[in-house]
């Protein structure tokens, strides 16, 4: 799928393009349903929630569950990455936050770009994230949350306490920004918090502020986050690279998804 010149106008003022229901209630109960199978796995792919039990991340479902390899291909996001990226892009990272019902803990304001640049050595910000909701998102279940046109802004994060919160991967309140600069940012740009049915997806820039709240509500918020890389921008790890279901080892520019290819996708889906 091409984005509109609207769309692309739009991406580049926000630093984030919202689109309403991009996926179907059917292809989206496929990837909820592989995502419960995969998270029963467990492994150092698995990050909990600090109660040490529900899950708070599972990262790289598309290594095990063929929905999401697929999910990563299709032209409704492979292509809109290639459109803001300008170039082939390869595959980044793919996360699933679950942020559970009735207490599924938040994430602390960050740019996800200090994250990459600091843990991997990465050269540019030449990235493009892809958020897909498995459930819907409203104001109760703790929605991603941003601050539109912050993209704009290099920032370093504030001085990270002593410990880290996960050995796992770099949580963002190991990155968060200070209240500082973080009340100075929405003082000069607002906030906004995109709601939808399942299916929406958020594209936003590896800069772009954002972070979220608990869940108070009965009911998860499950988000897939993909992240696309322009093709001439591999990491550069000093020792030894992080995990390959952290960080993709895959170097290799995404092929497009033949039509047929999604699990509950159909053929004369407009928007494929
Ligand atoms: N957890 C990610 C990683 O690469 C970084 C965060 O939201 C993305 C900041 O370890
Ligand atoms: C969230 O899931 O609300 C935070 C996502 C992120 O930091 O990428
Ligand atoms: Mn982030």
């Amino acid at each position: 799928m091409m984005l509109t010149p609207q769309e692309i106008t739009t991406y580049e003022r926000d630093g984030l393009l919202v689109l309403p229901g991009l996926f179907r209630p059917a292809e989206v109960e496929t990837l909820r349903t592989a995502f419960e199978r995969d998270a029963l796995l467990s492994g150092d792919h698995r990050v909990t929630e600090s109660d040490g039990r529900r899950v708070r991340a599972v990262y790289g479902s598309h290594l095990r569950q063929p929905a999401y390899a697929a999910l990563i291909r299709t032209p409704r996001l492979l292509g809109a990455a290639r459109s803001l990226l300008g170039s082939e892009v390869t595959l980044y990272q793919l996360k699933v936050n679950a942020k559970p019902a009735l207490g599924g803990e938040g994430w602390s304001w960050h740019q996800d770009y200090s994250a990459w640049r600091i843990a991997d050595r990465l050269p540019a910000p030449l990235l493009v994230n892809a958020a897909l909701f498995l459930d819907p998102v409203d104001a109760t279940n703790g929605p991603l949350t941003f601050v539109p046109g912050s993209h704009r802004h290099v920032l370093e994060p504030a001085d990270p306490r002593g410990t880290r919160r996960s050995e796992q991967h770099v949580d963002p309140d190991d990155i968060a920004l200070s209240p500082e600069q973080t009340r100075a940012l929405v003082d000069l740009h607002g906030v906004t918090a995109p709601t939808g049915p399942a299916g929406t997806v958020i594209l936003f820039h590896p800069r772009t502020v954002h972070g979220s709240g608990v869940n108070t509500s009965p009911l998860p918020r499950r988000l897939v986050l993909i992240t696309y890389n322009h093709v001439h921008n591999a990491p550069r790890p000093a020792g030894v690279p992080r995990p390959a279901h952290l960080v993709s080892h895959d170097a290799g520019a995404l092929r497009l998804l033949d039509p047929d290819e999604l699990p509950g996708a159909t053929a004369t889906d407009p928007r494929r």
